[in-house]
């Protein structure tokens, strides 16, 4: 039976050594008896491009490595904070990149997967920048910046991301069942995974007469939380601090 292993928004930084000692833990302790890890969006806090070498990039090539050499396939997908996040980085951890939505087959089921952020349709302001940094046009130009100048854009973007974040309201920066519903609809899905909007959940509601649900995983700012996909089950765990 495949065992899957799904995670997201673990924000990784540099200034955060915790949080980098947990996620090699989890790696050696859980995602190692995993058929397959899937990272879905905002592994890294902020990523300035694939040649970026500070802590956290490092740490998290090794754990990855690691595992890949073991015998886990590592699947990512670009957060809102990582979305520069490509082939080099996913090649030098032996990792392959998805493209937000995915469809994977699991144990009969299809699962769609995504980062979560597309589905905010409710922050109109969030989804124009969204828009405007995914364009391959606006990616070439940051990337052909110098690393030092692209750090500096993304701390500012991170700042500003806060800043903007805090100031407005739960409701707005939640995903749309909306936005759901159409996505769904649209892969012809009816269980979805992401992670995002750091309000871990497990959602089952009705649409058209088809039972449908959406896992939500959590950030691991509080605590390590994580989905395991075992034995036709799918369920939210939580990994010890
Ligand atoms: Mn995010």
């Amino acid at each position: 039976m495949t065992r899957l292993l799904f995670i997201a928004d673990l924000h990784l930084d540099a200034c955060d050594p915790a949080t980098l000692a947990l996620f090699h833990r989890f790696c050696r302790q859980q995602a190692a008896s995993a058929d397959a890890l899937y990272i879905l969006g905002d592994l890294f806090e902020a990523w300035a491009g694939d040649d970026a070498n500070d802590d956290a990039a490092t740490c998290a090539r090794q754990a990855l490595a690691e595992l890949s050499a073991s015998g886990t396939e590592i699947l990512l997908l670009q957060g809102n904070r990582d979305f520069l996040l490509g082939p080099g980085f996913v090649a030098s951890c032996g990792g392959r990149l998805l493209s937000d939505p995915s469809i994977i087959e699991w144990s009969g089921q299809r699962i769609a997967l995504c980062h979560g952020d597309s589905l905010c349709t409710a922050d109109e302001d969030y989804q124009i920048l969204r828009h405007r940094l995914r364009r391959p046009e606006v990616q070439a130009a940051l990337l052909a910046q110098p690393r030092s100048e692209r750090e500096t854009l993304a701390r500012q973007a991170r700042e500003a991301s806060r800043r903007a974040g805090a100031n407005k309201p739960d409701t707005i920066t939640d995903v749309t069942q909306a936005a759901v519903d159409a996505l769904l609809g649209e892969l012809d899905v009816d269980l979805m995974i992401h992670g995002h909007t750091h309000r871990p959940a497990d959602h089952c509601w009705q649409h058209d007469g088809r039972s449908r649900r959406r896992l939500v995983v959590g950030a691991w700012s509080d605590s390590a939380d994580y989905v395991v996909a075992d034995s036709g089950e799918l369920t939210i765990r939580r990994f010890p601090l």
